[in-house]
C-alpha cells in the first residue's frame, strides 16, 4: 500500500500586473511561497483529507526573477511522512513569458522549450492526528507521477517533470483482467457472451489487444450452462494459447452449488493462476459456499497444480481468512487480493469500503477490484487512482453504459485502459503481469499448449 511518499502536485498560473511589486514588473518572492502553500495544501488534502498547516520552511532559494506575464508552474512532492509531519520539496519554474521586446507587440509571448527554475524550497507541514481522516487518504493527483508525454492522449497536460527532486514514484504498472464469461450471465441477457472455446479465444485475444494481460476464465457447456470440466477448460486454454499470450486465470469458484471436486476441475489443466475464494457469502438469492475446510482443500489443490492463487475477497473477514492461510502455510507470498464489490449479500461497492479493505492488507501485497453491474466503472476507476489493479468484463457487468450492452468484454477493457492513461498508469503486457504476480513463466508462446510453468514467489517489483 502506498504511504504517500512520492505524491506530487503541480499548479500552474500566470503572474498578472497585480502580482508585480517592484520596479521592472518584478514579482516578489513571497508570491512563490504562497504558491508553494497552495501546493502543500493540495498534497495534504490528497494524503490526509484535510488542509493541514504549514509549520516551517527549512530552506528557500530564489534562483531567477519572476515578472508579470510569466507562467509559473509550482510542483511539490512529499518526501517523508511522519505521524503528523509531512516533509515536502518544492520547485517553481517559469514555463512561458512575455517577450518584452520593443520590436514586437506588447502581447508577444513565448513558451519556453526549457523551463527556468525560479525558486526551490523544502518545508514541513503538519496534519494533527485528530484531523487525519481514517483510513489515510492517498489520492494520486492528476499530475503524479510525471507523465510520459509521448503516450498521453490529447489533450496532454503540459507538466514538466520535477528534475531535481528524488522521489519514490507511486506504482505505474497496471494489470487489467478481463472476466470474459463467468458462470451466471446468459445469452438471453446479452448475445455478446462467448461460449465455445473458439469464441472464448477470440474474445481473449480482443481483450489482450485492448489492454488486458490476464483472462479470468470460466467455461460453458454447449447449451450455455456453466461447467468446470477439465476437458472443456483444456479446449478453451488451448484455443486461447493458439491466439494470444495472456495470463490465464481459471476459476475455482465455478457456479453456486458445485461441489469442491467439480470446482477443482480446471486445476487439472495446471493453469498459471487460479482463484481462491476466501469465504462464504450470500450471492443474490443463493449462498456461495466457501467453508474453511473447502478453502484449505482448494488452496492445497491450487498449490499442487503449480498455480498462483488470486485471493477473492467479498467481505472484510475474507482478508483475515487469507492472512490466516498465509500463517498456516497454505498459501505463499506474494499475495494478490481481488476485492469483489457490490454483490448483493457481499460487501458494498463504496469508496470508504475500498479504502478500508486496502488498509487491511500487507504493504507488499498487490490488489485489484472487480465490481458488479453499474459499480464496475466507478470502482475500477477508483482502484486505478488508488494504485490498485482492475478487472472488467461481462462476468461482472454486461453494459457499457446505462441501457447500452457492451459488445463483449474488450470495449470495457479498452475504456479502462484509456482511463488508466489519464492517471499516468501504464497498462502492462502479460509477461510484466507474470512478473508482478510472482508467476515464473515458461513463456507460453502463442501456439503452444498446454500451459507449462512453475510458480514460485519472487519479490515483487
Ligand atoms: N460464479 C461465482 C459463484 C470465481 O470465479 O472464483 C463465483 C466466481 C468466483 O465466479
Ligand atoms: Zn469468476
Amino acid at each position: 500500500m502506498t504511504t504517500g511518499v512520492g505524491l506530487t502536485v503541480t499548479l500552474r498560473l500566470r503572474m498578472g500586473s497585480h502580482d508585480a511589486h517592484y520596479a521592472g514588473e518584478l514579482v516578489d518572492g513571497a508570491r512563490m511561497l504562497a504558491l508553494f502553500g497552495d501546493v502543500a495544501t493540495e498534497l495534504l488534502i490528497r494524503l490526509d483529507g484535510d488542509e493541514g498547516l504549514f509549520r516551517a520552511y527549512e530552506r528557500v532559494e530564489f534562483l531567477a526573477p519572476v515578472r508579470s506575464g510569466d507562467f509559473i508552474e509550482a510542483t511539490g512532492v512529499i518526501t517523508r511522512v511522519g505521524a503528523t509531519s509531512r516533509t515536502m520539496a518544492f520547485e517553481a519554474r517559469r514555463v512561458a513569458e512575455n517577450c518584452r521586446r520593443s520590436d514586437l507587440a506588447a502581447s508577444a509571448a513565448d513558451a519556453l522549450s526549457e523551463p527556468v527554475i525560479v525558486c526551490r524550497a523544502t518545508g514541513t507541514c503538519v496534519t494533527p492526528r485528530e484531523l487525519q481522516r481514517k483510513p489515510r487518504l492517498v489520492l494520486p493527483s492528476l499530475s503524479a507521477p510525471a507523465p510520459d508525454h509521448a503516450t498521453l492522449p490529447e489533450p496532454r497536460p503540459l507538466i514538466t517533470p520535477p528534475p531535481h527532486v528524488v522521489v519514490t514514484p507511486p506504482p505505474r504498472d497496471l494489470i487489467l483482467t478481463a472476466a470474459i464469461v463467468g458462470a451466471e450471465v446468459t445469452r438471453a441477457q446479452t448475445s455478446h457472451l462467448p461460449i465455445s472455446a473458439q469464441e472464448l479465444a477470440d474474445e481473449a485475444a480482443r481483450c489482450r489487444d485492448a489492454g488486458a494481460s490476464v483472462i479470468h476464465l470460466h467455461v460453458r457447456n454447449p447449451d450455455g450452462t456453466p461447467s468446470q470440466s477439465t476437458q472443456l477448460f483444456q479446449e478453451a486454454i488451448d484455443a486461447i494459447r493458439r491466439k494470444t499470450d495472456v495470463v490465464i486465470q481459471t476459476s475455482t469458484g465455478g457456479a453456486v452449488g458445485m461441489s469442491v471436486d467439480e470446482r477443482a476441475g480446471p486445476l487439472g489443466c495446471k493453469p498459471e493462476m487460479a482463484t481462491l475464494n476466501c469465504g462464504t457469502i450470500n450471492f443474490g438469492a443463493d449462498v456461495f459456499m466457501n467453508d474453511r475446510k473447502l478453502i484449505r482443500d482448494l488452496a492445497a489443490r491450487i498449490r499442487a497444480a503449480g498455480s498462483i492463487a488470486e485471493l477473492e475477497c467479498y467481505d472484510v473477514g475474507h482478508i483475515d481468512e487469507a492472512l490466516a492461510l498465509l500463517k498456516e502455510g497454505a498459501i505463499s507470498e506474494p499475495l494478490h487480493f481481488q476485492f469483489v464489490l457490490g454483490i448483493p449479500g457481499g460487501i458494498g461497492a463504496r469508496e470508504d469500503v475500498l479504502r478500508f479493505l486496502v488498509s487491511q492488507i500487507p504493504a507488499q501485497a498487490t490488489w485489484g477490484v472487480a465490481a458488479v453491474g453499474r459499480f464496475q466503472r466507478p470502482m475500477t476507476e477508483l482502484a486505478m487512482s488508488l494504485g490498485g489493479h482492475a478487472r472488467v468484463g461481462l462476468e461482472d457487468n454486461i453494459y457499457l453504459e446505462k441501457g447500452v450492452l457492451a459488445e463483449g468484454s474488450a470495449p470495457l477493457v479498452a475504456r479502462a485502459a484509456a482511463y488508466a492513461k489519464t492517471l499516468g498508469r501504464e497498462v502492462v503486457l502479460p509477461d510484466r503481469a507474470r512478473h508482478l504476480l510472482g508467476i515464473v513463466a515458461v513463456r507460453p508462446s502463442v501456439g503452444s499448449s498446454p500451459e507449462g510453468r512453475t510458480a514460485k514467489s519472487p519479490s515483487r517489483a
